[in-house]
């Protein structure tokens, strides 16, 4: 098994996490030729990653390789045998993916102030504080996101929320937590597979922006 991954893709680090905290052993690979290249795009057809070669076959969607690892490493399930656990743990991956991370993803394309869309800039930083406001009342700490022990939703924040502490300052804003997000943090972090694969992630964003962020 090999996973195609970069310390600085917020998503990747989600399954890395995942990886460590299920104690599996896998490679762990740059995408060849880089992500969305033809070379790349020959193996894993949409180039992003993370992605996930399994023998012979190739997937990607870090959800999609989530679910894999749980039916195909049962021991240390991060979903739990609790099925209305399991549907929390699925629907705060899911508002991570479709509704948070994109509009911070989105910021990226102004970086630069020269070519800066304020108007577009604003109105993805709006919508990102709006959603990170939300997610605080959609799960209460324990401190993990569902439960006492740290699983599968918790897999999802940690490298976004990080990001986020260092791109939302570049725009003149600041990353603001509430009550619960404030208790997971601090609990996620201080989880060693979490703090390792975050410090990682945090080190590689913070030289991709010194580099220009292209
Ligand atoms: N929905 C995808 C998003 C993955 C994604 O956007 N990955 C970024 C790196 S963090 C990427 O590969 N970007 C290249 C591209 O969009 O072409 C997932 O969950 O895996």
């Amino acid at each position: 098994m090999e996973l195609f991954s970069l310390p600085v893709s917020t998503y990747s680090a989600k399954v890395r996490i995942a990886l460590g905290l299920k104690n599996i052993t896998c490679t762990i690979s740059p995408p060849p030729g880089g992500y969305s290249t033809a070379e790349y795009m020959q193996l894993v057809p949409l180039g992003t990653i993370p992605a996930l070669r399994v023998g012979d076959e190739y997937f990607s969607e870090s959800d999609v390789i989530m679910e894999y690892l749980e039916d195909a490493y049962p021991a240390h399930s991060l979903l739990t045998d609790d099925q209305l656990k399991r549907a929390r743990h699925r629907f705060l991956a899911r508002y991570h993916d479709l509704w948070l991370e994109p509009h911070l993803r989105r910021t990226f394309a102004h970086c630069d102030p020269a070519t800066r869309v304020q108007a577009e800039l604003d109105d993805h930083l709006n919508k990102f504080e709006e959603r990170l406001a939300k997610l605080d009342e959609l799960f209460t700490a324990q401190p993990f996101m569902v439960d006492k022990n740290i699983g599968y939703a918790d897999c999802a924040f940690p490298a976004t929320i990080e990001l986020a502490d260092i791109l939302l300052p570049l725009f003149g804003r600041e990353l603001k937590l509430g009550p619960n997000m404030t208790a997971w943090r601090a609990a996620v972090l201080a989880n060693p597979v979490v703090k390792s694969v975050t410090d990682e992630s945090r080190s590689a964003t913070l030289e991709w922006m010194n580099s220009g962020g292209g």
